[in-house]
């Protein structure tokens, strides 16, 4: 047994000592920084062959070399070497585009100067992580008084972060891209970090939102029962302040999309209902259908930002509804002199044609691109 054991021990030391040589005999890329003072295209003196070389700097004394990890580390050790450091893969910064956004022809509108430059769009909602690398948060309110909730850029539940992005994420080398990415956000927090508020703190929110001067408010929220006092102030937006009101219309519809299923405040007229599609321009199973169904955007796995420069893929109404305040956004930049019910109007002309039942898809899917030609 014994023997056994000091025989398995000299194979694991062979294999050991053999693989350790191999290590040693493998080169990598490294680029090699000489001091000025010494001539550096004497690579012999410093112990590279020229084969080992790849390529010569003229405007700095460095070249780049396949050395073995002993021979890098000798040279690091040379007072004439500066620094000695391995090769770094590199990759192009991009942006992904959700794939609701090029539904609803957002890339092709920016591609022509629209992009909700200038524009106020108030998302009213769980807050908006102002710090997300993505978003361009220019203010905001909260109506909770106390605790975290209390700060407008605190987003405990991630909806508003997620609803910000989809409205208006910037166009730049990072993480998604939103309908208007040059509007200015607004993060007017009335729902806490699981998501709920009430009915007095939505009509406050939506009151900051006229006194504020907001162009465009986005509700992804809603109840299935009326409240006056939200129907009171929301009436006030747009028929007195002109202000574009885009609500998502629930998720509350059945599988066969029968019924009048559309919650509150999406019922009101002065209110703009946005119902839900999927990558196929089908309706979600899940969105709410009835007469009040105005129009549809993508609202199945939209993918957007979440606090903490994070991004995710969510469903609902509530990420149907950013990508038409998005488009209200948009309009409102490029045609500052037209009405909200004009901007109402000219989205759903335009709309595309996804089936025949309006109490499913309004008018149909927004084509963000036709409304502004
Ligand atoms: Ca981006």
């Amino acid at each position: 047994m014994k023997k056994f054991l000091s025989l398995l021990t000299v194979i694991a030391a062979f294999f050991t000592l053999s693989l350790t040589a191999f290590a040693q005999e493998t080169k990598e890329t490294y680029l090699v920084k000489f001091e000025q003072t010494s001539d550096f295209t004497t690579y012999s003196s410093f112990g590279i062959t020229s084969e080992e070389v790849n390529y010569e700097f003229d405007t700095v004394d460095m070249i780049e070399a396949e050395l073995t990890e002993d021979e890098a580390a000798d040279l690091e050790s040379n007072s004439n070497v500066s620094y000695v450091e391995k090769d770094i893969p590199v990759y192009a910064y991009q942006q992904n585009i959700p794939y609701g956004i090029e539904k609803v022809q957002a890339p092709l509108t920016h591609q022509s100067g629209n992009t909700g430059s200038g524009v106020k769009l108030a998302i009213i909602d769980t807050g908006i992580d102002a710090a997300h690398e993505d978003l361009n948060v220019s203010g905001g309110y909260s109506v909770f008084t106390s605790g975290s909730d209390s700060d407008p850029y605190y987003d405990g539940s991630g909806h508003g972060t997620h609803v910000a992005g989809t409205a208006a994420a910037l166009d730049n080398d990072t993480g998604v891209l939103g309908v208007a990415p040059d509007a200015d956000l607004y993060a007017v927090k009335v729902l806490n970090s699981s998501g709920s508020g009430s009915s007095s703190g939505v009509a406050q929110g939506v009151e900051w939102a006229i006194q504020n001067g907001m162009d465009v408010i986005n509700m992804s929220l809603g109840s299935s029962a009326h409240s006056q006092a939200i129907q009171d102030v929301v009436d006030a937006a747009y028929y007195n302040h002109d202000i574009l009101v885009i609500a998502a219309a629930g998720n509350e519809g059945n599988a066969g999309g029968t019924g009048n299923t559309v919650g509150y405040p999406a019922q009101y007229d002065s209110a703009f209902a946005v119902a839900a599609t999927d990558q196929n321009n089908q309706r979600a199973s899940f969105s709410s259908t009835g007469p009040a169904v105005d129009i549809s955007a993508p609202g199945v796995s939209i993918q957007s930002t979440v606090p903490g420069n994070g991004y995710a893929a969510l469903n609902g109404t509530s990420m149907a509804s950013p990508h038409v305040a998005g488009a209200g956004a948009v309009l409102r930049a490029s045609f500052p002199d037209a009405t909200a019910a004009e901007i109402r109007r000219t989205m759903q002309a335009t709309a595309k044609n996804i089936g025949s039942n309006t109490e499913w898809y309004g008018s149909g899917l927004l084509q963000v691109n036709e409304a502004v030609n």
